[in-house]
């Protein structure tokens, strides 16, 4: 059970939940551990649902090893009936926290997702503040920064995941914790003025102050970070290598650029097998025709709608390429009871109604749109043998589904990745065809110059990608990391 811990609790508690442990994981060196925290983990022994950062930091502690503290999945009545126990599986030890059913509403579809998901995404007029939602946020990171402190030692890295916990680093100091923490920013910063319209700025601001250091995707995101917190505060910022420091509100922080990235040799291993039913049955149904893959969570900031639009227009150009195209679009429906959400349903169902409308035929179906996740085999496999690869976010930290659809082409006669110019990929992926998603033109352009490219451009363009891919694997992304994290506690 998770109570208010004193300082002078701390002690204790932490050590009876290290026994337990220990007790649980033998072969686990608990001294100097990495402990992970995240809203949602991803247990080998759960269904794993899609989402870039479980992903992510599964591939990354699954190398590694270390403790993963985050949500239970588990909604009680109040924080006194809420537990927190520690499970061993495989390499990882997983904290799980139950939270109250009243707090988590506010802190997860409120405030995380209504209100720092669209302005981090550069869209505040899509932010809607309830009142009592930044009370929740506040209550969870506390809940969570309870939970850390009973299990975190003295040599510990702390390594906090996303926009879910950026008051933690400052909890985390107010409970004594000497533990060097860092935080690591999935989604994209925004420039000061935007960051500036959510009501509780200057709060945030001061509390992401308590990390050592704080990791984003790119020298954009650093860059917006490092302007705002200095200039919250009146502070000052130095350029240090491809970062920044930051000295303001009587503290100091570090950020870097860390662009993340994939598990190669497992997503390679996973199209090596032979590919599942429904994949070679898909592929024989194409008879010749060239086909188009989008990977997605149906959200706003994918760029779903203009990828759509960009298709409908290459079609609308010569009715007839509608023989000879086939475009998958997986788009699994996520948060979908937040008003912003639905309305982005509603608006790319209208455009693919209307693309099945004009050039479904009896024989043939130009678009293939599903709302259902499928599962990590038949994703691959898809991207696989796709001829093109259509990423069109208005704003993303980073897109995995850009590196996973070039780690999977066949280098000898690859696919051909269209990339949004919005995509934190695209800072360092600049042999994909870079589109603006906006410019619907442009977009049905892509698709024309992708499906016609000779394949030696293909190949130099694939092999110069692949550069990027291997440099910031999920491995070295994450070794890079703690690196940083080990310096910043120096
Ligand atoms: C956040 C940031 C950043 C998607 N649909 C299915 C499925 N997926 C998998 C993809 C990919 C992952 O989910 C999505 O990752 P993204 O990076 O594209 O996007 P977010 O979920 O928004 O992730 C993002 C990321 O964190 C990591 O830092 O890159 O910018 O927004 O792996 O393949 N997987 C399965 N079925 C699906 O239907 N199995």
């Amino acid at each position: 059970m998770v109570g208010t811990w004193t300082l002078g609790e701390v002690g204790s508690a932490r050590d009876t939940a290290r026994e337990t442990a220990r007790a649980i994981t033998p072969r686990l060196e608990l001294e100097g551990r990495l402990i992970a925290v995240s809203n949602r983990v991803a247990r080998p022994s759960a269904t794993t649902s899609p989402g870039g950062l479980a992903q992510a930091l599964g591939d990354a502690l699954h190398v590694r090893g270390g403790t993963w503290i985050g949500w239970s999945g588990n909604l009680v009545a109040d924080a006194a009936s809420a537990e927190f126990d520690l499970l061993a599986e495989g390499e990882i030890v997983y904290g799980l926290l139950d939270l109250p059913a009243e707090d988590f509403q506010g802190f997860y579809e409120g405030y995380a997702n209504g209100v720092l998901w669209p302005v981090f995404h550069g869209r505040p007029d899509l932010s809607v503040h309830e009142a009592g939602d930044y009370a929740a946020y506040q209550a969870v990171n506390r809940a969570f920064a309870d939970a850390i402190a009973r299990v975190a030692g003295r040599d510990d890295t702390i390594w906090v995941h996303d926009y879910h916990f950026l008051p933690l680093g400052g909890l985390l100091r107010e409970r004594g914790i000497p533990s060097c923490v860092g935080l690591f920013l999935h989604i994209p910063f925004p420039h000061t003025g935007v960051f500036r319209t959510i009501p509780e700025a200057e709060a945030i601001a001061r509390a992401m102050m308590g990390y050592d250091t704080i990791g984003v995707q790119t020298t954009r995101d650093a860059r917006n970070l490092a302007e705002t917190l200095a200039a919250m505060g009146e502070g000052t910022l130095l350029r240090r290598g491809e970062g920044y420091e930051v000295f303001v509100f009587g503290e100091h922080v570090r950020i870097m650029p860390l662009p993340i990235g994939i598990d190669v040799a497992g997503l390679r291993d996973v199209v090596s097998a032979p590919p599942p039913a429904a994949v070679s049955s898909f592929c024989r149904t194409l008879g010749g025709r060239r086909s188009l893959i989008g990977i997605d969570r149906l959200d706003y900031s994918k760029g779903l709608p203009q990828k759509l639009q960009g298709f409908y227009r290459y079609l609308q150009t010569d009715p007839r390429r509608a023989d000879k195209v086939v475009m998958t679009q997986i788009a699994p429906i996520s948060r979908g009871t937040v008003p912003a959400y639905e309305k982005t349903r509603r608006e790319v169902e209208a455009i693919a109604g209307g693309i099945a409308g004009e050039f479904t035929s009896l024989t043939h179906n130009p678009l293939n749109f599903l709302t259902r996740a499928v599962d990590r085999a038949t994703v691959a496999h898809l991207m696989a043998r796709a001829d093109v690869g259509l990423v069109t976010p208005i704003a993303d930290g980073m897109n995995l589904v850009a590196k996973e659809f070039v780690a999977v082409q066949d280098p000898a006669d690859p696919g051909v990745l269209i990339l949004s110019e919005f995509a934190g990929a695209a800072e360092a992926m600049t042999s994909a065809l870079l589109v603006n998603p906006h410019d619907i033109e442009a977009v049905a352009a892509a698709i024309e110059t992708a499906l016609a490219m000779p394949r030696e451009q293909r190949r130099e363009r694939h092999f110069s990608l692949m550069e990027v891919i291997h440099d910031t694997d999920i491995s070295r992304w994450t070794e890079r990391c703690l690196t940083e994290l080990a310096t910043a506690a120096d």
